[in-house]
């Protein structure tokens, strides 16, 4: 390895460009020197103003001299046979979510880097690296607001496109609430429900948008999920946490609060600020923080031929898998799914 991190990030649509723009300019030690991405015009567009090379086979990509580690921003079905030869040519990764499309897939990767012996593969679940997000943990952690005994999560998306349908909904979007809950509250998720309720007229037939989700931790602890992708208005991130002795909130979107006079309306004075557009604007500084540390973590790893994760791995993109898997079951059937998880080795 150079003194810099050599990346090739594969899968470079909305989140892989992101990623190299993050790598190229805000990330201390690391630079893009391999892109790959199934449409070749994608590839240059993205690769070749930070003097990255297209390499167009994913495999020969992650095999180069010239890469150090690599990033995974390709489509989610690609990921099982990415993340293993990441694994076989004993290079860091940081795979998006998710770590594979099946719970089985996702545990048969956390195996194989267990027999390894040796942390390489990181899942982005960046929301652990928000700062709101991160202080919250902290304040269950410390048993300062005593046991937690439920959270209130809201995910709200302004618009998706119309394949994203009941069961895409709990795989894309209700994976970071099976995330953060296992995060915040520091356990398993034993079982998932789903009430579907009524939908938005914006929803195609037969979607249900948006939907009730609710996870059983071990402990007891409740977990529930409002989730509606196309509200028509903005990115909305809420959680709150109720415990034994208060309760904390995440995600007000308090930032700047303006109180102006709106000629629009008349000239009257009104009061309030912004909501973030998208998930990259409301968690950029949490992209940016992951993509930092991975990258130290990476290096760190490579200089002493330890571990190279720096956040979630394999076994917390298996869990999460396995209570998405459960959570589409629930959709389907319209019954309460244990997860059935395997015991941690
Ligand atoms: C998207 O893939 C994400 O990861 C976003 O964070 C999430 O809010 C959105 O619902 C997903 O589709």
């Amino acid at each position: 390895m150079t003194d810099e991190l050599r990346v090739a990030v594969l899968g470079v649509g909305k989140m892989g460009s992101f990623h190299v723009e993050s790598l190229s300019r805000r990330t201390r030690g690391a630079r893009v020197t391999v892109v790959s991405d199934f449409a070749d015009e994608q590839a240059h567009r993205v690769g070749d103003p930070v003097g990255a090379r297209v390499v167009a086979d994913p495999a020969a990509a992650i095999a180069a001299d010239d890469v150090d580690a690599v990033v995974l921003a390709s489509p989610g079905a690609a990921h099982e046979a990415q993340v293993l030869a990441c694994l076989e040519a004993g290079k860091p990764v940081l795979c998006e979510k998710p770590l594979t499309t099946e719970a089985s897939t996702a545990a048969a990767v956390y195996r194989r880097e267990t027999a390894l012996g040796r942390r390489l593969v990181q899942v982005g679940f960046m929301r652990r690296f928000d700062h709101e997000y991160a202080a919250l943990q902290r304040m269950i952690a410390s048993g300062e607001l005593g046991a937690p005994l439920m959270l209130h999560c809201t995910h709200r998306n302004p618009a998706v496109p119309d394949f994203f349908d009941s069961e895409f909904m709990i795989r894309d979007s209700v994976v970071h609430e099976a995330d953060t809950a296992r995060f915040l509250l520091g356990e398993e998720i034993a079982a998932v429900s789903v009430v579907k309720g009524r939908p938005t007229a914006e929803a195609p037939a037969g979607v249900s948008d948006p939907m009730l989700v609710l996870f059983e931790a071990e402990s007891g602890a409740l977990v529930t999920v409002e989730i509606f992708v196309r509200t028509g208005i903005a990115y909305e991130v809420r959680t709150e946490v109720v415990a034994e002795r208060g309760s904390a909130t995440i995600g007000l979107d308090q930032h700047l609060v303006t109180k102006r006079v709106s000629p629009d309306r008349g000239g009257v004075g009104t009061w309030g600020g912004t909501i973030t557009p998208d998930f990259v604007a409301r968690f950029g500084q949490a992209y940016d923080d992951q993509m930092q540390r991975w990258a130290d973590a990476a290096r760190r790893g490579i200089a002493t031929g330890g571990d190279a994760v720096d956040g979630p791995g394999s076994w917390d993109g298996y869990a999460a898998a396995a209570v998405c898997e459960a959570g589409v079951a629930a959709v389907v059937k319209g019954e309460r799914i244990e997860t059935g998880m395997e015991v941690r080795a």
